[in-house]
């Protein structure tokens, strides 16, 4: 039997205040979790389809090609809690290998989540299944009915480059307290990276052919829209995904196509045209960098599977 666990449901307040803090900066910018409305979980599905955005197809293989030595080195039988589950898809393709005893999956994008538990549930009756929405990208302390011992996290999809290094580090070190089970590490991590390569390969994956990833990118502007009863006009927006090799991340913008006013009750927003919302950052890194982060945030025994070309990564790590 499933349950679903609904945490907190967002404060419109704080949701607000938040992306308006964002929207009047000097530099306009908004947090990443906002591409992630009913739609925008829908498209960044269809950007998994994308012949240019290789993450989805190569940590597939991945998977295909470790299962069992992954669950040789993580271990079967434990409780699988799947941070940002999305539709469930990439845990579930590893169930038969990690043989979870109880699934936890956990996503902001909460009737999104409950429809594919559902559907899982009943594809797989004898997984006990406990859905949570909740945003855990600042928290995870997990209600009881999550089992404290054997615990795996899975983080799939190079999520953790959504975050800059320091978030990344912090959150790793939450996720490790998270795996303490009565004061003794106990558990783990199963994480995917996506690593730095060829600028050309890595532009075209986040500004692909058929404008996906644009689509993606403009409907923040429709959440907006929606959060805020703001007036953004999508027509006036352009979507810029690119390589910043210094930094080296992604970066995605909205680039205002001419001078505008944005308003929203209470508020309005001037913008010039070619100025830029900053909407996502997605870092790349190498392989060591991560490992050394691994490392840093308390995790031991670190394993990698890569592809031949040794563009994405997923590693286990022990707490
Ligand atoms: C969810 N995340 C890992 C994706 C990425 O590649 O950073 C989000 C995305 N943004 C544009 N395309 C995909």
């Amino acid at each position: 039997m499933s349950q679903f666990i609904q945490l907190t449901q967002q404060d419109p307040q704080l949701v607000r205040e938040e992306l308006l803090a964002g929207l009047l900066a000097a530099s306009a910018q908004t947090s990443p979790k906002y591409l992630y409305d009913a739609l925008g979980s829908k498209l960044f599905e269809a950007i998994c389809e994308l012949p240019e955005y290789y993450p989805t197809r190569t940590e597939a293989q991945i998977f295909a090609s470790y299962a069992d030595e992954i669950a040789a080195v993580a271990g079967t039988g434990a409780t699988l809690i799947d941070l940002g589950a999305g539709n469930c898809a990439k845990a579930a393709s590893l169930f038969p290998a990690l043989q979870p005893s109880h699934y936890v999956p956990i996503d902001i994008s909460v009737q999104f989540l409950r429809d594919a538990v559902s559907r899982l549930q009943s594809q797989f009756p004898r997984i006990a299944m406990t859905g949570i929405g909740m945003d855990f990208s600042s928290r995870l302390d997990l209600p009881t009915a999550v089992p404290r011992h054997n615990r795996l996290f899975f983080y799939p999809g190079s999520s953790i480059g959504n975050f800059t290094p320091q978030e990344a580090l912090a959150f790793l070190a939450r996720v490790h307290a998270a795996c303490l089970h009565e004061g003794n590490a106990d558990g783990g991590i199963l994480i995917s990276i996506d690593l730095v390569k060829d600028a050309v390969i890595l532009d075209a994956a986040y500004d692909d052919a058929l404008g996906v990833t644009a689509s993606f990118n403009l409907n923040l502007l429709q959440h907006l829209n929606h959060l805020l009863q703001a007036d953004f006009d999508l027509r006036a927006w352009r979507h810029r995904g690119f390589f910043n090799a210094k930094q080296s991340r992604i970066e995605m913008h909205l680039e205002a196509l001419s001078p505008q006013t944005v308003r929203w009750p209470g508020g309005v927003r001037r913008f010039e045209e070619g100025e830029r919302i900053h909407t996502e950052n997605s870092y790349k890194y190498t392989q060591q960098d991560f490992i050394d982060l691994l490392t840093q945030a308390g995790f031991v025994d670190v394993t990698v599977w890569s592809d031949p070309q040794q563009w994405f990564m997923v590693c286990h790590a022990r707490a």
